[in-house]
């Protein structure tokens, strides 16, 4: 049976998108979103049912009871292709961390053209956390050491790894008890691969007690070096403004669209374009100049650190070349299409792959390294900028909006406390108040099965409304960006009273951007200092907060979700589950489901649920929040509490000494 194919407004709710997704169509092009029209998934293969790990399959099991020819389960089979997409994103994740820290190395030993220390203070602090002198030594001898460390990290092969002892003291412990705490990020990996080849681990359980480790290695390791080495080099976001959505590409300008992740080239990419010799380059070419944006995490990262605007998000990618307007499109790693090379054959779009880890046939490939990295910066944009006079008809949706980026842990710190006592009190206070319900981290990818941003929007609006302070990451945050809500103001309108009151009394907006996927662990380190903070639990896992991924589909996502869950938080995915069971399977049979939402949640206090209905999404979370508060013994979210007394009050309790001001949020909450 034809699949039905979707109205543009069924596809996605941006306008820009709509826009560009009727000039595909006019064009005769096909796009992600016309493809997942025309192509069913299978539905074993979705489920997780199919093994394909040896030539004796694939397998593909259907009914309960059901073995491969190994005599391999059903919930073998799942627990194996989930943990091997843990160990995917986890790596993934985590050699992004490690080429950060080769990065770091270089520069601390001057052998990195152009880049410098952005962020000393990030690095001592960093540093002495890790037990690395810093008294009396220069910025590089100190860099260097940690870069060492970090470096030592991925191939160690016993012990801890280092950047674990960042987690509660608590969740270390638990962590030690059930034997998880990562020995090395690769060793992880490795040992994922291993136990599922054909005849090793075949207890489900057993298989998925190493999936926690793995993802612990990418969380509490590679991707939190990836996060700490970015600051360091490039600087700790702090809010800034930007631009997010197609509307920021130029007519008269050279448009370069920077798409993948890591930051080292497209920062360079940014100083490259500011260079006057480059600038007068574009402009003999008869543009006005180079018009720089981006795509994906890459977007996230220069968008926090330097402003630069954001095209758009995963789906955008496509969306951009169907402009006319984009000179080169610049990739590194992750999340790239392939069908961006064919796309762009009927444009004048040059990609360009950059990665020695990443090329696809048919682009051009203009090889990166740290060491002349502004030179072949500048001459990706030479490229770009011969292109120019190549373009044909453009069609630009005059459609972008404002927001502000940057919301760093330590950005974050420093805007609840002022600069003479940084500290999270404020933001623990309002949660035991009331005044905040709890914390939710909306992230994550697009994903063409669901309607582009509707699920990320939908839930962070419900949860505005319901007084949850929502953080967010990824393609996510530039979902709400595109629909202004991460502006101050114009953020504010629809937010519940008590939020409104935190957020009009400190100036924040209600929906936090903290920057791309490797950065949730901004997230993982703002819970384990509100847990330090007290007042809310001794462990990650009390906390008000609830972690959801509504349009994901990367094995990125994956590993972030399971990290999360180690580190104690309920975590909500929507779309399809990868180890549901077909719908002929009985509900109980579903013993991966159970042991990675109950099972984990007993072990872990966290838990990973798959909800494709938003509306059970965003109930259950407020569930959640509402349990957590009252095991805290918290009053009850009481909407009607809030929102008269203003910013004055909540701006004098800020002002109290300690003492004083638990009673005067404990007076206001004993009415
Ligand atoms: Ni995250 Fe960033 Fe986007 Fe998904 Fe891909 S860009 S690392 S994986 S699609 S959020």
């Amino acid at each position: 049976m034809p699949k039905k194919k979707r109205t543009v407004e069924e596809q996605t709710i941006d306008p820009a998108a709509q826009e560009m997704l009727i000039r595909a169509e006019e064009l005769g092009l096909s796009t992600a979103f016309s493809r997942a029209d025309d192509l069913s998934p299978c539905n074993i293969g979705s489920t997780g049912m199919c093994c394909k790990l040896c030539g004796m399959g694939p397998c593909r099991l259907t009914k309960d009871g059901q073995t491969g020819i190994c005599g391999a389960t059903i919930d073998t089979i799942q627990a194996r292709n989930l943990i091997r997409a843990i160990a995917a994103g986890g790596a993934a994740h985590s050699d992004h961390g490690r080429d950060m820290a080769f990065t770091l190395k270089a520069v601390a030993n001057g052998e990195a053209e152009g880049y410098s220390i952005k962020d000393v203070a990030k690095l001592r602090t960093v540093a002495a956390r890790y037990d690395i002198p810093i008294e009396g030594r220069a910025p590089e001898e100190i860099a260097n050491d940690l870069a060492d460390l970090y470096i030592s990290q991925f191939g160690q092969q016993k012990g801890e790894i280092a950047p674990i002892i960042r987690a509660p003291k608590k969740r270390q412990e638990l962590w030690k008890e059930q034997g998880v705490v990562p020995r090395g990020i690769d060793r992880e990996v490795v040992e994922a691969l291993h136990r599922t080849h054909i005849g090793d681990d075949q207890d489900p359980e057993h298989i998925l007690n190493h999936a926690i480790r793995t993802s612990l290695a990418d969380g509490w390791g590679g991707s939190m070096i990836a996060t700490d080495a970015a600051d360091i080099l490039f600087g700790t976001p702090a809010p800034l403004l930007g631009q997010a959505n197609l509307g920021v590409l130029k007519d008269d300008m050279v448009n370069v669209v920077v798409h993948g992740h890591e930051p080292t080239l497209s920062e360079m990419i940014v100083a490259a374009s500011q260079d006057p010799e480059i600038i007068e380059y574009a402009k003999a070419a008869g543009a006005q100049g180079i018009s720089l944006s981006g795509i994906c995490c890459t977007a996230n990262e220069i968008l926090m650190r330097q402003g630069i605007p954001a095209a758009g998000n995963f789906l955008h990618q496509e969306l951009a070349i169907l402009t006319g307007a984009v000179e080169a499109m610049v990739v590194d790693v992750q999340c790239i299409m392939q069908a961006l090379v064919d796309l762009a054959s009927n444009f004048h779009t040059k990609i360009i792959t950059t990665s020695p880890k990443v090329k696809i046939k048919g682009s051009t490939h203009i090889e990166f390294n740290e060491h002349q990295a502004l030179t072949i910066a500048k001459e990706i944009l030479r490229e770009a900028i011969d292109n120019y006079q190549n373009r044909g008809t453009t069609h630009i949706p005059q459609i972008k909006e404002d927001l502000i980026p940057g919301f760093s842990h330590e950005y974050i710190n420093y805007m609840l406390g002022g600069s003479y006592r940084a500290s999270f009190r404020p933001l623990n206070d309002a949660i035991m108040s009331g005044r905040i319900r709890g914390v939710a981290a909306v992230v994550g990818c697009n994903n063409p099965r669901s309607s582009q941003d509707y699920l990320h929007t939908k839930v962070t609006k419900e949860l505005l409304q319901q007084d949850v302070l929502v953080v967010e990451t990824g393609c996510g945050a530039i979902a709400s960006a595109k629909l202004g809500l991460l502006l101050g103001k114009a953020g504010l309108e629809q937010v519940g009273p008590g939020l409104r009151e935190v957020c009009e009394a400190i100036g924040i907006p209600p929906v936090l951007h903290m920057g791309s996927c490797v950065d949730n662990t901004r997230i993982l380190t703002v819970l384990t200092q509100m847990v330090e903070e007290g007042g809310l639990g001794d462990d990650i896992d009390q906390i008000p907060a609830v972690g959801l991924a509504p349009e994901w589909m990367s094995e990125k996502a994956l590993a972030i979700g399971t990290y999360c869950v180690a580190s104690g938080a309920y975590v909500i995915f929507g779309g399809s589950s990868p180890v549901s069971g077909m719908p002929d399977r009985v509900a109980d049979s579903d013993i991966i489901s159970h042991y990675i939402s109950e099972g984990w949640e007993k072990i872990y206090g966290g838990k990973l649920e798959f909800i494709a209905d938003p509306d059970e999404m965003i109930a259950k979370t407020l569930e959640h929040i509402d349990k957590k508060r009252a095991a805290l013994g918290l009053p009850v979210y009481d909407p009607d509490r809030f929102g008269e007394s203003g910013d004055t009050r909540m701006l004098e309790i800020e002002q109290m000494p300690f003492e004083e001001r638990v009673s005067a949020i404990y007076g206001v909450a004993a009415d």
